[in-house]
């Protein structure tokens, strides 16, 4: 993670509203509910060591630690995917930044305790994209890699 990420996602409220690709950022990203997906993803989200179950020492450490399984995503440049965030956690809110390679926020959806969310992301330009969680970042999140469209 780029130490701009960092600063950024350290700057970022934790109960913002929640919105979707609009203006500049959907030169990016369209982000739709339904449609017909060309590829389906899910991404859950895992305790990796939490109060309750530990490791204690391991919590005291480090805190309440969270990660994104999966934490790498590959799509296809155009191709509408589909992407189903869960979250596992009873007692837990999370969130989803997705953030393009020059920085800017395009996505921020809230994931509550024992939720499904699901939308059908296409992205239009190839790269490197980040999807984090901003109520326990930097660790919990991953990347997209977003791979040109095909040339028939
Ligand atoms: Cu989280």
């Amino acid at each position: 993670m780029s130490l701009l990420l960092a600063l950024l996602l350290a700057a970022m409220p934790e109960a913002g509203p929640e919105y979707l690709p609009e203006g500049p950022a959907a030169r990016w990203l369209t982000v739709t509910r339904g449609g017909v997906p060309r590829a389906r993803l899910v991404v859950m989200t895992r305790a990796v060591a939490i109060r309750e179950t530990g490791p204690k020492e391991t919590v005291a450490r480090f805190g309440e630690t969270y990660d994104f399984s999966p934490s790498f995503l590959a799509v296809r440049q155009g191709e509408p995917t589909e992407i189903e965030f869960w979250n596992l956690q009873p007692d837990d809110l999370h969130d989803v930044f997705v953030i393009a390679e020059d920085q800017s926020v395009l996505v921020h959806l809230r994931l509550p305790p024992l939720s499904k969310i699901v939308y059908t992301f296409t992205f239009h330009r190839p790269g490197l994209y980040a999807y984090v969680c901003g109520l326990h970042a930097p660790e919990m999140a991953g990347q997209i890699l977003v791979l040109p469209e095909e040339k028939e």
